[in-house]
């Protein structure tokens, strides 16, 4: 090969390079010539044949040819890979400048809040939040609590009593039945089985009972039952604790007034009233024309209870009371009827 030859195979190649529009076609360049079996790869292998005294000449133009060539390759090759790693960078942008997909907020169901509320209430006294199973015994919700085995409660009429898959009634231990709790007093009886007074508790919970839904019942709501054993406990500490209950939740204009009642569990009993929020006590069919609105059931609890969890009812007494949460929501919020608080129509639980 003669000098000419090189030097126009060098132009040739420095137009493939500058012509070259992507990595990819510039590497196909580069290996034509020097690759193994490259342009000026061949020449090199070549130079045996070429005449000793045009040799030394021919080599280093062929040298100097192949570092120019190779300079340029380099230099192209950063060129592409700025190009090609900047049309990737646009491609794969986001464009955060675009408005972005809201989600809807959602937000606490009333009764999960006013159950919250009320706990945080008692907890500022000094109680403390337990739970208990929703499928109890009848010991623990009816025996021990001082209910008569012939008290229409126990009855199937109000109470759901668990069957097995052949519709026989379930035991526990061979005697006592198994139910869906009625009310979430079980759960304080098993609290007082376990500790020594004092005691302070609050026990929030689903409960059952076999009533059709209509204004005023729920088969399925939630209570909230409180329970306090201490060493000199009187009625007096309970109306005080009750009375400031029902300012802490209904406000400070709502007056509270006690029914003497009877529970089979608390001797003596009450019943709670708050004054209507609608007529502000004077009377309307909200409250019936009384002025007042049922809140809670209460009592002091009796000596029979604390015989079947072995406290000393001569060292200690105590009272107890329980409230529906769906029924204090609807007389807080002028609710008509305790039903509209389980359709979850969004129209009315929002604006609570
Ligand atoms: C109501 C009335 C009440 C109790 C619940 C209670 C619990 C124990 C001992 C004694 Cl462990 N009593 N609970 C007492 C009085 C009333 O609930 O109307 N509930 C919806």
């Amino acid at each position: 090969m003669q000098t000419v030859d090189i030097e126009a195979l060098k132009r040739s190649v420095l137009g493939d390079i500058a012509a070259a529009g992507s990595s990819k076609e510039l590497e196909q360049v580069r290996i034509a010539v020097l690759g193994k079996k490259g342009s000026l790869t061949q020449v090199l292998r070549s130079m045996g044949e070429v005449p000793k005294e045009q040799r030394a000449t021919l080599g280093a133009l062929v040298n100097a040819t192949r570092e120019q060539l190779e300079e340029a390759l380099a230099q192209r090759a950063g060129e592409l890979q700025n190009s090609e790693l900047e049309a990737t960078i646009k491609a794969e942008a986001v464009d955060v400048t675009l408005p972005g997909r809201s989600h809807p907020l959602g937000s606490e169901h009333l009764i999960s809040r006013l159950t919250r509320e009320i706990c945080e209430v008692f907890r500022g006294i000094g109680y403390r939040v337990i739970e208990g199973p929703e499928v109890e015994t009848e010991y623990y919700n009816f025996t021990a609590l001082n209910a008569p085995a012939d008290h229409p409660s126990r009855s199937l009429q109000d109470t759901f009593y668990v069957r097995d898959r052949s519709g026989a009634e379930t035991r526990v231990a061979g005697e006592s039945e198994v139910l869906l709790r009625p009310q979430t007093s079980p759960a304080q009886i098993r609290v007082m089985e376990q500790e020594k007074p004092p005691i302070y508790i609050l026990a929030p919970g689903r409960v059952y009972r076999r009533d059709t839904a209509d204004p005023s019942h729920l088969p399925q709501f939630t209570q909230i039952e409180g329970l306090v054993v201490d060493e000199g406990i009187s009625f007096a500490d309970l109306k005080g604790t009750l009375e400031y209950f029902c300012k802490e939740v209904f406000g400070p204009d709502r007056k509270t007034r006690f029914r003497p009642h009877f529970f089979p569990f608390t001797e003596p009993s009450a019943e709670v009233d708050v004054s209507c929020g609608i007529c502000g006590g004077s009377g309307c069919r909200f409250c019936g024309g009384t002025g007042w609105l049922e809140i809670l059931g209460c009592g002091m609890v009796d000596p029979n209870v604390f015989g079947f969890v072995n406290i000393d009812p001569e060292r200690y007494s105590g009272f107890a009371f329980g409230m529906g949460v769906e029924r204090i929501a609807c007389l807080k919020y002028d609710v008509p009827d305790l039903r509209m608080l389980l359709e979850g129509d969004m129209r009315f639980l929002r604006q609570f």
